[in-house]
């Protein structure tokens, strides 16, 4: 087209204007899809790789994609049979990556890029992995729902009328691979622990297949929960009896099924006997047998059963003694190919637990902890909460068993005990919202969880610190980036779960949740119809005399369950650590604390603190708005304002609840509570501050 003169100066810079406009905003929306993966433009390098196959053209792919090294290096990829590298260990040289597996390539493929992207220099070391399985399990079930999922709906399943594998499903599955393997993370279980019985039938095991041939090219290998009584709910037989010869067989032939279409399969993972699941029991065997019989099936593949330890009773009078109580009398006699699988804490995924008595304390048996990714506990995908520190806290909690310095890592990752194999879990919290996990700082909890299993000595700012810088690039024109943007988000980061803890449940408080939604507070919350150790009541046994659960050995002596000498650390109300004190104390309001305040005065201090530390985030965050583009910037913006909400809703209920207990005023120099208890009462916390999870609720 040719312009007329006169307009066309005009046209030309309106022209200009509005491309610019459109770049900037384009350049400046990040949907955070990318994770921590996104790339700058690379510059060549020469790999050298003898071997073919699937994972190593990944990592070939990787280095060139991604190289910001020096320009034209030649780069060798080798599997060697280097004794000093350990599973899928690496050792990066100058001249190459080297591993005894083609996945360990693969990881030092990442690693360098990671450490090229980070600017850091030296390039040449070993890396061997703490864990031999580092593995995610998904509670997804096949209809598509997610069990505590806040991000979306799942990315593997979407109800058995619509099992076709489409391009868009095959796609998103490579790119989940892919971001696992740049973490090291090498497993994934494809469905809810609470599984159905139809996760074994046939269609359904077709599209396993699919998900497996797609995640294996990243050294990601495919895992199943089953449900224990699938040989009688899918197979029809009269019995799941684990020592009946039929259902025994029934296992067997859907074993040989599930290898014949997926011939790397990792195993099953079994939630038994727990919540309502069925499990070895109900015929009168124990853990051990029910386990030990898909155990034994599993042996010829090369398979493992990883089998749930979260199991507690509604009759006992101490959910946090009885996992213990069921399980080390059995230690020793599973299988070396069961791994008993523990959550990091006694109960359930709370804000601050203690780590669970079984660490260390099942010495012949191999066990694995089991961390939560999902926020279940910690406010869903509305808040920030950096989850690397307390993860971190439990890895390097001493349990004693074997002395002073057998940490919870240390018993777990072979260093202390001889297991045949050595794994982690964590609960994924990824679904199909763009950003993969609701809020985008939850991404940094995925990451963090790759990097621990992969490393369990890693610090969080470490963690932190890299996954800042991996996820935010400066703009060119960002001035004072690492004092005004890094430093601040980092810091922010490592204080978010403390926050959490004292705005929800400071000084060893737990599971003070309204209903079971997990959100809200509500320690009044005790319905006639639920069990009792399901309601708050039963665990902060508030009154007015005291608060806290008694569990000393005067109390329900969960602290017997412990090695010296810590049992008696904790039985001591003087030495028990501050931060568990109402987890194993009942402690009269006016006892007098370390910081001199009494009891009830400390705890409306936390709860003060957790609300103000969430709206110094806030500040925080406004304060880096130059350095983030504009979509990210307004999504964590909006939900640290829903969080703040949370915040005061968490302080206002409990300190008012408890204050009836109390009778006694919150501190006048604290801010006043802003909401009335009755009205707390009345109204579900998810709808009063907070949002339906996932990406809808920013439309
Ligand atoms: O944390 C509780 C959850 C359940 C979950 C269970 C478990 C999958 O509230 O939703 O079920 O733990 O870990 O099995």
């Amino acid at each position: 087209m040719i312009l007329k003169a006169p307009f066309s100066g005009k046209f030309i810079l309106l022209f200009t204007l509005v491309l610019v406009f459109i770049t900037i905003t384009v350049a400046r929306a990040n949907n955070g899809h990318e994770l921590w993966l996104s790339k700058a433009s690379p510059t060549s390098v020469e790999i050298v790789c003898k071997r073919k196959s699937p994972i190593l053209s990944n990592a070939i792919k990787e280095l060139q994609d991604g190289w910001q090294g020096k320009k034209g290096a030649k780069l060798v990829l080798a599997v060697t049979d280097d004794k000093t590298l350990k599973g899928d260990g690496f050792r990066l040289e100058k001249e190459g990556i080297y591993s005894r597996t083609e996945a360990g390539i693969l990881y030092g493929a990442f690693e360098l890029l990671r450490r090229q992207s980070l600017n850091l220099s030296d390039n040449r070391f070993v890396s061997n992995p703490s864990y031999e399985l580092r593995v995610l399990n998904h509670w997804d079930n096949l209809n598509g729902s997610i069990e505590r999922g806040y991000a979306g709906r799942s990315i593997f399943w979407r109800g058995e009328k619509d099992l076709n594998v489409s391009s868009k499903d095959l796609e998103l599955w490579q790119q989940y691979a892919r971001a696992n393997a740049s973490i090291g993370i090498n497993g994934s279980v494809l469905n809810n622990v609470n599984s159905s019985p139809r996760m074994l039938a046939p269609e359904n095991l077709k599209r396993v297949k699919a998900i497996a041939d797609a995640l294996r090219p990243y050294g990601v290998r495919t895992y199943l929960s089953v449900n224990f009584s699938s040989p009688a709910a899918l197979g029809g037989l009269k019995t799941s009896d684990p020592l009946d010869q039929e259902v025994i067989k029934w296992w067997k032939n859907k074993a040989s099924e599930i290898y014949k279409l997926v011939p790397d399969f990792g195993g099953f993972l079994v939630k038994a006997n727990s919540e309502g699941q069925p499990g070895p029991q109900d015929f009168g065997r124990t853990h051990a047998e029910g386990a030990n019989m898909l155990a034994d099936i599993l042996k010829p593949f090369n398979g493992i059963v990883m089998w749930r330890a979260f199991v507690y009773s509604s009759t006992d009078k101490d959910r946090a003694r009885q996992a213990y109580s069921e399980f080390k009398p059995l230690d020793g006699q599973f299988r070396d190919n069961v791994i008993i699988q523990v959550k990091n804490g006694p109960i359930d995924f709370q804000p601050r637990e203690p780590f669970s008595p079984l660490f260390g304390a099942l010495k012949k048996t191999s066990v694995m902890p089991e961390f939560q990714v999902t926020q279940e506990y910690l406010g869903h995908s509305n808040h920030l909460v950096f989850l690397s520190t307390m993860w971190e806290e439990c890895l390097k909690s001493d349990t004693y068993q074997e002395g002073k310095g057998s940490t919870v890592a240390r018993c777990t990752d072979g260093s202390i005990f001889n297991q045949k194999h050595t794994a982690v879990a964590g609960v994924a919290n990824i679904g199909l919202d763009s950003n993969w996990t609701g809020h985008h700082f939850a991404q940094a909890n995925w990451y963090a969880f790759g990097r621990l299993a992969w490393d369990n000595t890693l610090g969080s700012e470490k963690i932190a610190n890299e996954w800042i810088r991996l996820t935010f690039k400066p703009a060119k024109s960002a001035v004072n980036w690492e004092n005004g943007f890094i430093e601040p988000i980092r810091k922010m980061m490592l204080e978010s779960r403390e926050a959490a803890v004292n705005y929800s449940m400071p000084l060893g408080l737990h599971h003070i949740f309204s209903a079971n939604h997990h959100y809200g507070p509500g320690p009044w919350w005790a319905p006639a119809n639920v069990r009792v150790d399901w309601t708050p009541p039963y665990y902060h046994q508030a009154e007015s005399n005291g608060i806290g659960f008694d569990r000393t050995k005067s109390g329900s002596n969960s602290v017997g369950q412990y090695a010296e000498p810590l049992a008696s650390q904790l039985n001591d109300i003087k030495s028990c650590p501050e931060i568990y004190l109402l987890w194993f104390h009942h402690v009269p309001w006016d006892y007098k604390m370390k910081s001199g305040r009494t009891l009830w005065d400390e705890l409306c201090n936390k709860y003060d603190i957790g609300v103000n530390q969430v709206r110094e985030f806030q500040k925080v965050w406004d304060k880096a708005e130059q350095f983030v583009d504009t979509e990210r910037f307004a999504h964590v913006q909006s939900r640290l304002k829903v969080q703040t909400r949370d915040a005061q809703v968490w302080k206002d209920g409990c300190l008012l609840y408890f204050q009836q207990f109390s009778k006694r005023r919150i501190p006048y120099e604290l801010e006043r509570p802003v909401y009335e208890l009755d009205f707390l009462k009345s109204v579900n916390p998810m709808q009063l501050t907070g949002k339906p999870s996932g990406e809808e609720w920013m439309k």
